[in-house]
């Protein structure tokens, strides 16, 4: 059994690695059986925020772990949330959340959007990034009760239903996370990306 620590402490993040991850042989940790403190995320990229906290782990404890920088970037809205998601409209749920982007897309022609995932690994060797992207656009109503955060508003590429629609499976074969994922069992495996 190989372990990973994954070095998020979004539950709903952890819930997918798990289910890519565990039917591989992978056994998964997460930062509740550690002492940790979150970092602050004042990186400019997706990719510079994932290094930021897997750093700290690495820092911290020397344990090898990953670390997932992610989010919504709409194009009506000038590619935000972006690498705000997490804080965009903070202090409210994310059924608040999707109904005002919604709202400020209303009369919006161009519906175009993408989530992003960088996945920051840290080990002897130094440090790598692993991204993936999932094209999309955002739907007109709010839609589905699977995924989290802003799956109910997002209709992938090629796809009539939202992301929180479909099932985990169908989800982490085409999501932003399971395409990074795949990027970086490419390199634990040995591979060439
Ligand atoms: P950690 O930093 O502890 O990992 P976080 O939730 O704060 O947890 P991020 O800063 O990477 O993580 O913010 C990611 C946000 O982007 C997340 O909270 C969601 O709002 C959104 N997001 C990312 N991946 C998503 C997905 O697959 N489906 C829906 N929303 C997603």
């Amino acid at each position: 059994m190989k372990d990973i620590m994954i070095a998020t402490s979004n539950p709903n993040k952890v819930r997918e690695y798990r289910e890519m991850l565990e039917k591989l042989g992978y056994r998964i940790h997460d930062l509740s059986e550690i002492e940790h403190e979150d970092p602050e995320e004042n990186g400019k990229t997706f990719a510079e925020n994932a290094l930021i906290k897997a750093r700290s782990v690495w820092n911290h404890t020397g344990m090898m772990a990953i670390a997932d920088d992610s989010g919504l970037s709409i194009d009506h809205l000038k590619g935000q949330p972006g690498i705000h998601s997490a804080r965009y409209l903070a202090g409210h749920d994310y059924t608040y959340k999707n109904k005002m982007i919604l709202k400020r897309l209303k009369n919006a022609e161009d519906r175009g959007a993408r989530f992003t995932c960088a996945i920051a690994l840290i080990d002897e060797l130094g440090e790598h990034v692993f991204e993936g992207v999932m094209e999309g656009h955002i739907s007109r109503e709010i839609r589905g009760t699977n995924g989290f955060g802003y799956d109910p508003i997002f209709i992938p590429e090629g796809y009539e239903q939202t992301s929180a629609e479909l099932t985990p499976d169908q989800k982490n074969t085409i999501s932003h996370r399971g395409q990074a994922t795949r990027k970086l069992l490419a390199y634990l495996n040995g591979e060439e990306q």
